[in-house]
């Protein structure tokens, strides 16, 4: 049975990133391997499907190119991966193949987790698999093609007779230890690059899955940490770069160093292997020190991203992530001590925030001096406790209505209960990215780091994006 998974291009909505910043992710700027899609490819095919990738992203393929790529392929089903925020693109993707080819659609993802009966109320969208998609998506297959009844698949939600049915839960069984790397040979992966990018070609890798901390903003879903051991991850990364000839890894686990015997462990087998290649990783403040960054270093890390997000101590509270000045300070220090190139997150527009408290913010983020700085608008997101109170105190589930086609009810988060509104929260970012890119000293310092054309180029068009 041919299985297919379409990647459709990134579009992330205006309404919660400012005009520039949406055209940055969805531009060639930001262009990654879905790892969901990647690693259900690689179940797949080992379960003993023919299965394609297309990543029309990253091919910058047009809806009609792609149709044409579906037809010739001829698979079985389509398959997509959702995410919340950026529904309705994937949506229009979806019904546009549907359209020119007429073949079945199947979809996954967190979005089917949070909002299944309203993804479902799509009728281009035949098949939803909610939750875990290892053994669902191989016995919904199945059953569609004749050899089982859709009720006793746990885990999905269609349409019987017009009628919406979900079956119950599938307990979570798998974790990233038992299932196969995800399936790089199958997608395009010179096409893979960030404006950050020095050594290409590029991946992303997880090494743990979730986050135990619980930051109020923060829409990982609870409950689910699950960490990949040393052995594996490295093995992982030999085969990037002995058999796809990758140069840089980026991880997104969420949190990188959470458990410092794991990070000092797979540097070591790192090192012992000889693995050559530039690395980067998401991380706390309060979860490095002097010994893990230098075994970092030592591994082939390039840089950090720091997620700091306020410069005021009582917002910091209020994000349940109350870390104090001082340690962030410390971090940072030591990371640069190491040569390491560190990014810092901000958000502006938490709930409560005054002007004064974002002012605070932006001394603080110039105090630091991080190589890059990204300052993203708060906009509550589901699952998050911020959201969750959101929804309960106006009785309105935004990213419900967003799902039912209504985007424009977005430009209503941004900032929601602080003392900024949507409009003045974009004026207030762009302000924040200009006090800090276009100070004379900083194009200085950059200038003199830059080592190749390619990055030059990288730079300029992410500056360029802030004007
Ligand atoms: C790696 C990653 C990325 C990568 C790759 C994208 C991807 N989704 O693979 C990059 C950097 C490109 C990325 C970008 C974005 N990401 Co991201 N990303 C992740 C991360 C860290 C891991 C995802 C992953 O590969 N997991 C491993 C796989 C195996 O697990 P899984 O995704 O849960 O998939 C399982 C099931 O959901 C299901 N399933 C999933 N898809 C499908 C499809 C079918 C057909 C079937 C049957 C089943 C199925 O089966 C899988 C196996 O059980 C998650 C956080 C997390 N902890 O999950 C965020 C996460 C998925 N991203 C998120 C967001 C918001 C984004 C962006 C919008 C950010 C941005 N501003 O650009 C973009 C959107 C990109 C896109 N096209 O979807 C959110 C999604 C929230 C939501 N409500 O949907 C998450 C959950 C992080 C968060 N903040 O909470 N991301
Ligand atoms: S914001 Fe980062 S540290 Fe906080 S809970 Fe989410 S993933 Fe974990």
């Amino acid at each position: 049975m041919r299985i297919l998974f379409i990647n459709p291009p990134m579009a992330v909505t205006e309404q919660i990133y400012t005009k520039r910043v949406a055209k940055q992710y969805t531009s060639s700027a930001y262009v990654l391997p879905h790892t969901s899609i990647a690693y259900l490819a690689a179940y797949m095919e080992k379960a003993g499907y023919e299965v394609r990738i297309i990543d029309a992203f990253a091919l910058g393929l047009s809806m009609d190119e792609t149709a044409e790529q579906v037809r010739r392929f001829d698979p079985f089903a389509v398959c997509y991966s959702l995410c919340t925020q950026n529904f309705l693109n994937s949506l229009a993707w979806i019904q546009g193949i549907r359209e020119r080819t007429g073949i079945r659609t199947i979809v996954g993802g967190l979005q089917m987790s949070i909002y299944p009966r309203e993804v479902l109320s799509y009728p281009d969208i035949d098949y939803g698999v909610i939750g875990d998609g290892w053994e669902t998506m191989p016995e919904l297959l199945q059953c569609l093609a004749g050899h089982g009844d859709l009720s006793t698949v746990r885990g999905i939600c269609y349409r019987d007779e017009g009628e919406y049915r979900e079956t119950p839960p599938r307990p979570e069984k798998f974790t990233l230890e038992d299932v196969p790397y995800m399936a790089r040979h199958l997608l395009p992966n010179d096409r893979y690059t960030t404006v950050m990018t020095q050594e290409w070609p590029i991946t992303i890798m997880l090494s743990a899955l979730g986050c135990p901390l619980r930051c109020a903003y923060c829409d990982v879903p609870a409950g689910r940490y699950q960490t990949r051991l040393p052995e594996h991850v490295v093995d992982e990364i030999d085969e990037c770069v002995n058999r796809f000839g990758i140069r840089e890894i980026l991880f997104q686990d969420e949190t990188f160093t959470l458990n410092r015997n794991r990070v000092l462990e797979t540097c070591e087998l790192i090192r012992s292997r000889g693995l050559k290649f530039h690395w980067s990783i998401r991380a706390r403040v309060d979860y490095v020190d002097q010994e893990i960054l230098h075994a970092m270093k030592e591994a082939g890390l390039t840089k950090i991203n720091f997620g700091i997000e306020s410069g005021n101590p009582e917002i910091l509270k209020k994000m349940n992530r109350d870390i104090p000045l001082d340690v962030v300070r410390q971090a940072v220090r030591w990371t640069k001590e190491e040569g390491l190139v560190t990014l810092g997150f901000f958000i502006i527009g938490f709930p409560e925030e005054a002007e004064e408290d974002l002012k605070e913010t932006m001394r603080f983020a110039l105090e630091l001096d991080c190589d890059f700085i990204q300052v993203n608008k708060m906009v509550p997101q589901p699952p998050s406790p911020v959201y969750r109170e959101l929804v309960e105190r106006t009785g309105i589930d935004y990213w419900r209505e967003y799902t039912l086609g209504n985007a424009a009810i977005l430009a209503d988060l941004p900032g929601i209960g602080s003392s900024f509104d949507p409009a003045s929260l974009d004026i207030w970012q762009r302000r924040f990215f200009r006090k800090y890119y276009y100070r004379p000293s900083y194009i200085f310092k950059r200038l003199k780091k830059i080592s190749s054309f390619k990055e030059m180029k990288g730079l300029a068009r992410a500056a360029l994006s802030i004007r």
